[in-house]
């Protein structure tokens, strides 16, 4: 079949609108109707090709939403009509990692996904004769994709697209980094390091679980009222003070239980380590940097009990947790609807990254 997608065709190029060809769903594998992406900091750090794992062409998007259309051989877990959100962290519930139950980082289709391909090495994507790639297992800039069926999360019907697609990546990654990976307790001193679509979403995963201090920094001095939307109680932008860890540590009177990096700078991943208390302080590093980059902190930060971790997609099980978070939002427990601040059809996509890059948007959802 034919569809209509946003290409990739270089780095640090915009996408471009074209139809592609998509060959249908092989064993295992459905056909989902993408009514709806949000359009995810990590597509851009892709597209800018700071990825190590960037490919040229392919269609890039993880966070999505849309309805099954076809199911190939052997599909049992859902069907034509469902309402899905495709998971680029899979959950087969059969491979080491899945049956270890410490790590949702299901590792059955991963190394294909790293390379841009289907389960059974090929991609189901192409242009003029010329392959193109699939992004994150995902590839929600295109109207149509074909997805293995353990990488789909069945949802409710009666949630709208345009908003459950952000449970596709940032809603769970922010909220799921506080429940799942931090298990943040109540009364609990917390910092907060970049208020976008990821941090705002820990912001509200921390008030959900009832945190007392919730600090948010950030450079951009206008997302102070974006944070306080959402339960920040304490906001400082690192540019008005001397030394942005001394100032943490004094105000959460020795340091906080948890910090979130969600800016991807290992710079700030070194302060929200050192920001955190001796001897318990937890730093769950979300943020993604770019090639080549490392993280650096003076081991003696460790010996006196900081604890550095990393979260993906907030450490939940894509088929399994997905669906509930769906619910909370549906129930009133998270909020969506304010943090889309832009919702754009696919022709303005590029606009997305421009606003994004800008600090101009949360999130910008293209819908179909
Ligand atoms: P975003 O662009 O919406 O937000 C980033 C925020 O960080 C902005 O508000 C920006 O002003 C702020 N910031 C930048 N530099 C800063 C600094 N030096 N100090 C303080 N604040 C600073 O991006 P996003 O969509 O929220 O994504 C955030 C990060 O999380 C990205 O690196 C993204 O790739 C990553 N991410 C990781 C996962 C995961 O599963 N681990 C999932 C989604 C996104
Ligand atoms: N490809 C990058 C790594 C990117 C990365 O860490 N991705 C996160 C999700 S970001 C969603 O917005 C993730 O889930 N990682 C686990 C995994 O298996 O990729 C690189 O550095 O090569
Ligand atoms: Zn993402």
């Amino acid at each position: 079949m034919k569809t209509r997608a946003a290409v990739a065709f270089e780095a640090k190029r915009p996408l471009e609108i074209v139809e592609v060809d998509l060959e249908g769903p092989r064993a295992g594998e459905v056909l989902v109707e993408i009514k709806a992406t949000g359009i995810c900091h990590t597509d851009a750090y892709t597209l800018d090709g700071l990825d190590s794992e960037g490919i040229f062409p392919s269609i890039l998007g993880h966070e999505g939403a849309g309805v099954v259309v076809e199911v190939g051989p052997g599909v049992t877990s859902v069907a034509v009509g469902d309402h899905v959100i495709p998971l680029y962290t899979p959950e087969c519930r059969q491979c080491k990692s899945c049956l270890s139950r410490k790590t949702n980082l299901c590792t059955a289709i991963r190394a294909t996904q790293g390379k841009g391909l289907m389960p059974d090495g090929t991609s189901r994507f192409s242009y003029k004769g010329q392959a193109i790639a699939h992004y994150m297992g995902c590839s929600t800039f295109s109207n149509f994709t074909v997805l293995p069926e353990i990488a789909v999360a069945k949802i409710r019907k009666d949630a709208p697209f345009d908003k459950a697609c952000y449970v596709g990546c940032g809603v769970t990654t922010g909220v799921g980094a506080v429940v799942n990976t931090a298990k943040v307790e109540p009364g609990a001193n917390c910092v907060v390091f970049g208020l976008g679509g990821i941090g705002l979403n820990v912001i509200q995963g921390l008030k959900m679980v009832g945190a007392d201090m919730i600090v948010g920094v950030d450079i951009n001095p206008s997302k102070e009222e974006w944070g306080r939307r959402f339960g920040m109680t304490h906001f400082v932008n690192p540019t008005d003070v001397p030394d942005v860890v001394a100032h943490l540590v004094e105000m959460t009177g020795g340091g906080a239980d948890y910090t979130f990096d969600c800016t991807g700078n290992t710079v700030v991943m070194r302060q929200a380590l050192e920001a955190c208390h001796r001897g318990w302080g937890e730093s769950v590093i979300i943020g993604v940097a770019e090639a080549s980059k490392e993280i650096a902190t003076r081991p003696f930060q460790l010996v006196t009990g900081r604890v550095w971790r990393g979260s993906a997609f907030g450490g939940a099980r894509g088929r399994t947790d997905t669906p509930k978070v769906v619910d909370w939002y549906m129930d009133g427990k998270i909020e969506i609807d304010p943090m889309i601040t832009h919702t754009l059809p696919l022709e303005r996509i590029n606009e997305a990254f421009d606003l994004m890059h800008a600090g101009e948007s949360i999130r910008s959802v293209v819908v179909f």
